[in-house]
């Protein structure tokens, strides 16, 4: 890509100074206005009248929003998924980002199962490190369970800047973990300072269902939805947020699509668990009644999990739900196939490769559907596409404001201008664009990645590899904060008693063949009956030794019903 006219004869030194003046900043706590002077990629100065070093490009924001660059939480660029490699990959999805206003994205590191972590993080940052056009991490994924695994976690967590594991409660036999190995996987991140991400929805169910609609006839991406109904992922959902408190591990749940799912983690939020929620693009931009279409490719173009929702309410619930902060933040889950990847499933829906777009767009339809309906202000959009992803994964304020010190990850944003979403004008390699011919309020005039000018005047000044992995370190305060006292206040219970030492029942022994139960005191059938106390017998001494001389009774005290039935002695 040749360097626009503007651009030339500038000083090299000078193109990495730049003063953004007249426009209004917009951070996740307030709006302001403010000039912005920026040097190799840092924010130096904010303010009015500042006084900079000579040579500054000067960008004028006059009638603009300055706001934080996006954050993008859940991508899954050229990911090798269900028999082929997701399309847009680590260049085209960052250049797709960027114009898009998105200055950062969390790609993940998905390993199969029985693969090493380690070998799947290097195998995985040789794919991005030399494509990326923006800065980027990943949340490593946890697809199967074993000491090793559990030493590779340590080792990833201590030692590869990474603090976010999936673990996938769905995709059966592929990612899927049980809950013995989500409750130890937990453990082990909880343990470390880690977050734990889950994919859910229910797989075994899904895989049954699935058979149950092929063996229907239901073939077309109608029968993906219905494999997998809402409470399908509400029930996961639940039982994630339950295995999570259980070993007080924070939780966040990805790709929140359901209104029902959404309800679980609102109500757990509001029970003071340590839960986030991150609804999608797609789940707030469209539904779910579009796998009913007539035109195959266009509903399969629409197959993700958990689906989109045929409840056209959903998207504005998810939404209030995000205003409200019963949901935290947003991603996109981008995972893009073309028309003839999809077609692998034309006679199968379950072979069809999972995945929509969204990394472009993402910024712009929330403006639209949040911003622009009244639902969300200027600040809350900035905290659920940028601030908040600083936070929870632990890399603010680095990154996710406008502030001295924090990186220029910068979008200029008209947000009265306008701006009409379509495969043919999109900068990803997709063919497919599930927002196609949605108009939106809000766009990104001039993106500014690292300090540079990577997107203005509709062009794009992206470099290949410029963009950096992003390390993140352990214990986010987000997460962690309360968390670490909750170690401390809630203690399990332990009882200091007597040991009990009363008869005990011979484990693997039956009740004897004629169906009556012995009497409580000859549990042990090895152990002799007892004798009948005969009061009157000579030599009778209350002093004598008994049988039941080691079961501490009162002279009075009755011997509670055994369990099973009523007992027919009486030491009173
Ligand atoms: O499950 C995911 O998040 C990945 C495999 C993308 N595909 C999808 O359908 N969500
Ligand atoms: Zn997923
Ligand atoms: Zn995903």
């Amino acid at each position: 890509m040749d360097t626009p006219s503007k651009f030339r004869n500038v000083p090299k030194t000078a193109q990495t100074r730049l003063l953004i003046k007249g426009g209004k900043v917009v951070n996740a706590d307030q709006q302001f206005f403010a000039d912005i002077y920026i040097e190799d990629g840092v924010i130096r100065q904010l303010g009015d009248n500042l006084i900079t070093p000579g040579g500054a490009k000067v960008i004028d924001a006059k009638g603009k929003l300055v706001m934080p660059g996006g954050i993008d939480t859940h991508t899954h660029l050229q990911m090798p998924f269900m028999g082929t490699i997701a399309i847009d990959d680590f260049y085209h999805g960052t250049k797709a980002a960027v114009a898009g206003g998105t200055t950062m994205i969390i790609d993940h590191c998905i390993p199969q199962k029985n693969q090493s972590l380690l070998e799947a993080y290097d195998q995985w940052r040789g794919w991005a490190d030399p494509k990326v056009c923006c800065d980027y991490s990943m949340h490593v994924a946890i697809t199967w369970w074993s000491d090793q695994v559990k030493e590779e976690v340590e080792t990833i967590c201590k030692e590869k800047g990474v603090n976010s594991f999936k673990m996938f409660l769905a995709y059966k036999g592929i990612f899927q973990l049980n809950d013995t190995e989500l409750y130890k996987a937990m453990t082990c991140l909880k343990e470390n300072g880690a977050l734990a991400l889950v994919h859910a929805e229910n797989g075994d169910i899904i895989d049954e269902n699935c058979k149950k609609l092929m063996d229907l006839g239901i073939t077309g991406p109608e029968g993906h939805l219905q494999s997998r109904p809402e409470e399908i992922e509400a029930e996961a959902t639940q039982r994630a947020i339950v295995i999570a408190n259980q070993v007080n591990c924070p939780l966040y749940v990805v790709h929140v699509m359901s209104k029902s799912a959404a309800d679980c983690i609102s109500v757990a939020r509001k029970e003071g668990k340590v839960v986030f929620g991150e609804p999608i693009a797609a789940g707030l931009g469209t539904d779910g009644t579009h796998y009913f279409n007539n035109d195959w490719c266009h509903a399969a173009a629409h197959v993700m999990g958990p689906p989109l929702r045929p409840d056209p309410t959903t998207p504005g619930y998810l939404m209030d739900l995000l205003a409200n902060n019963d949901l935290q933040l947003t991603g996109t889950d981008n995972c893009t196939f073309t028309k003839d990847q999809k077609a692998m499933g034309k006679d199968n829906f379950t072979k069809i490769p999972n995945g929509v777009n969204g990394v472009e767009d993402r910024m712009s339809v929330i403006w639209e559907k949040g911003v622009h309906s009244g639902k969300l202000d200027p600040c809350r959009f900035v905290a659920v596409t940028s601030t908040n992803a600083a936070k929870i994964f632990n890399f603010y304020p680095r990154k996710g404001v406008i502030q001295v010190g924090s990186d220029a990850d910068i979008v200029i944003w008209d947000p009265e201008a306008t701006r009409k979403i379509s495969k043919e004008t999109h900068h990803q390699k997709v063919d497919f664009n599930i927002f196609e011919d949605m108009v939106c309020h809000g766009v990104p005039i001039t993106t500014i990645s690292n300090g540079r000018v990577v997107w203005d005047d509709e062009q794009l000044h992206v470099t290949q590899g410029a963009g950096r992995f992003i390390a993140r370190s352990l214990h986010a305060p987000e997460a962690y904060s309360r968390v670490l006292v909750r170690d401390k206040v809630n203690q399990p219970i332990r009882v200091p008693r007597d040991g009990y030492d009363g008869p005990v029942w011979k484990a693997g022994t039956q009740p004897p063949k004629d169906g009556k139960r012995p009497p409580p005191m000859a549990m042990d059938p090895d152990a002799p009956l007892p004798t009948r106390r005969d009061l009157h017998a000579s030599g009778f001494s209350l002093s004598g030794s008994q049988i039941d001389d080691r079961v501490k009774h009162k002279a009075s005290h009755k011997v509670l019903a055994p369990p099973g039935g009523k007992s027919s002695f009486s030491f009173s």
